[in-house]
């Protein structure tokens, strides 16, 4: 099925093969310095998402909210986002603004993540990119409201998805893995990078 939310644009395999390991080796170098934590909801059980961050502000999430922040849990600064993953966002979305946050999450076979609205910018109005990496995944998106119609799309491994006009305040989740849909990772499971401006 295709989504018609207006605003949702798809580029099914922007990423080849290559491009898939290149950016894999950027995101374990994030990882490296960032490693992976499974955020408190701000209703007290864990998020079955791991997530990391890189760029000058991550996302946060906690018995207190929702937020930004400058620092990974442990204290450090995130990383740079990495270059090639700022390329994937040029060439999409051809502005000379870049993203200020590059969240990573890692969806193991069992994760999944509630219908939502990325709300915790301070502009809607610029757009979100999103890069997918490894097993397929089922991403349902609603409307602007809670309720009503939804619809859903597989994510393979090398697309990419640029989120603006009304799509960016278009609920959405993703409801499941199709484990052992791709060997990009060598122990499964999926990533999901998505780029933001944050202020
Ligand atoms: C639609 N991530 O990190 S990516 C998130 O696959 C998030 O990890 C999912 O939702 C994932 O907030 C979905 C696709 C996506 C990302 C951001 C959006 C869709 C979006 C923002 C607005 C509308
Ligand atoms: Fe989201």
């Amino acid at each position: 099925m295709k989504l018609t939310v207006k605003g949702f644009e798809i580029r099914p395999g922007h990423l080849d093969l290559a491009a898939q390991r290149d950016l894999l080796g950027a995101v374990r170098e994030v990882v490296a310095k960032a490693p992976f934590f499974r955020p408190d909801t701000p209703y007290g059980k864990k998020m079955s998402v791991r997530m990391t961050a890189a760029g000058t502000y991550g996302w946060l999430s906690d018995k207190s909210g929702y937020r930004y922040v400058p620092n990974h849990p442990r204290g450090t600064p995130w990383p740079d986002i990495p270059p090639q993953v700022l390329k994937v966002w040029s060439d999409l979305t051809g502005l000379d603004r870049m993203p200020e946050c590059c969240l990573i999450n890692y969806y193991d076979a069992q994760a999944k993540m509630g219908l939502h609205q990325d709300r915790d910018e301070t502009d809607m109005g610029w757009p979100v990119v999103s890069v997918s990496l490894g097993d397929e995944a089922l991403f349902r998106m609603g409307n602007a409201t809670r309720g009503g119609k939804t619809e859903s799309i597989w994510l393979k491994s090398g697309d990419v998805v640029v989120m603006g006009g009304e799509a960016r305040l278009a609920y959405h989740g993703i409801d499941r893995l199709r484990a052992g849909s791709s060997t990009l990772l060598p122990k499964g499971g999926r990533l999901n990078l998505t780029l933001r401006v944050v202020t």
